[in-house]
């Protein structure tokens, strides 16, 4: 039996910082699982180093279930971002494994392929209206079938999710810019942009729209039925989804379908949303919410409900997220859409994944195990840098939703 021989921390920031998890065999297999929580990178590479690396050495690598309810349930202190993340590194660096093991790529191991490719958006933005109309035809003529539409709201002096030059970048200061947040002016916006966007494009093109969870429930209830008539693939994240319930005036009020879940880490997070079919697509992500093992497990309750995916897949996802994203995507019967990012150019000097964006779609590699490496020498290069999302503030001066 082969064992685990190291498990190695690598922080490196080409670009934006990424925390990695490579593990090494006994046999000389090596497997990555990206372990990257933007803007908290270090709380969860000391986990891993301190509290996680250490139990591994001698472990069986084929035993991936075990693994994860090893250190779900072994820890005591179950759930979480820190945790959670942690796990998900450790277990897509097994899938890894096993996938080179065995000579296949992660999507047979997951039973095989149910479609081809995985179709994404893409993330068009603009200062202006005239600037969002551009954006979004470039991303037409780019082959995207579905766009995330996003427009500087007047009167703000920053609207998060408009992309500043050519790299959507989310987190930005070395500490946390303050950004003031009307929801007046925003709800008074963004229907014009949409439908402005809807009417220029016609009904061929996918378009989205994230709300950052911005509003209340009823706000968003509201905001709903205001653009109905746009038919938008979703509008995501429309009000924080700690109060699982909360969702159900939205959901009651229109028929605009609703995704949510980028910040959750495990099923309990959307046990109620799934069930209650409270919501239209899931955006849990393989490195957030427990690894492949447990989102899986999220997906396939999901599909009981008729509750598609749409994970997360913004820049702070690394290319080892995106790769074991894709593996998984192409395997559930009820895929949605896979969020995607073009990285900087700097995160190919240290990360080569092998999947492939065409036709709006991103096709994995054929290659055993998740297809994607990661150059250790070009990742020493790039050290940490500390870099936070912002921080909203109503004009009244107090903490904002997110
Ligand atoms: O705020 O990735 O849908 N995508 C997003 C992103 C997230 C960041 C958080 O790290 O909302 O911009
Ligand atoms: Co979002």
């Amino acid at each position: 039996m082969a064992t685990i021989t190291e498990a190695k921390i690598i922080v490196t920031s080409p670009g934006r910082n990424f925390v990695t998890l490579k593990i090494t065999t006994s046999d000389g297999v090596t497997g990555l699982g990206d372990a990257t929580l933007n803007g908290r990178e270090l709380a969860v590479a000391h986990y891993l180093q301190d509290h996680v690396a250490p139990l591994l050495p001698g472990r069986d690598p084929d035993r991936i279930e075990d693994m994860w309810q090893y250190l779900y349930k072994g820890a005591y202190w179950r759930r979480g971002p820190v945790t959670m993340t942690a796990i998900a590194a450790v277990d897509t660096a097994l899938w890894d494994i096993k996938g080179k093991v065995a000579g296949m790529p992660v999507y047979d191991l997951l039973g095989g392929r149910a479609r081809d490719s995985a179709m994404v958006y893409g993330h068009a933005s603009g200062a202006t209206l005239p600037a969002l109309l551009d954006d979004v035809e470039r991303f037409q003529d780019l082959g995207y079938r579905a766009v995330r539409v996003q427009a500087a709201v007047p009167g703000l002096s920053g609207t998060y999710g408009v992309r500043h030059g050519t790299v959507y970048e989310p987190a930005g200061g070395s500490l946390p810019e303050e950004q003031v947040w009307s929801t007046e002016a925003y709800l008074d916006f963004a229907p014009h942009y949409l439908a402005a966007v809807r009417e220029k494009f016609g009904s061929g093109l996918h378009l989205l729209h994230d709300v950052h969870h911005r509003l209340t429930p009823t706000e968003a209830a509201h905001f709903g039925r205001r653009v109905e008539d746009l038919r938008l693939f979703w509008m995501e994240d429309p009000t924080p989804a700690e109060a699982q319930e909360s969702f159900r005036g939205i959901r009651q009020a229109t028929t605009t379908p609703i995704a949510v879940g980028e910040v959750f880490n495990s099923v309990w997070d959307c046990q109620q949303l799934i069930t209650e079919r409270l919501i239209d697509y899931i955006r849990a992500s393989v490195v957030h919410a427990g690894g492949i093992t447990h989102l899986r497990r999220i997906f396939n309750l999901a599909e009981l409900y008729q509750v598609r995916t749409g994970s997360h897949g913004a820049t702070d996802l690394s290319p080892v997220s995106m790769a074991a994203a894709v593996h998984l995507d192409v395997t559930v019967p009820n895929f949605g859409v896979q969020e995607y990012m073009e990285h900087d150019p700097l995160t190919h000097e240290v990360f080569r994944p092998a999947y492939e964006l065409s036709d709006g779609a991103l096709h994995p590699s054929d290659v055993p195990g998740l297809g994607v490496e990661l150059d250790e020498e070009p990742a020493a290069r790039f050290p940490y840098e500390p870099k936070y999302l912002p921080v909203h503030r109503r004009t009244d001066g107090s903490v904002h939703d997110w």
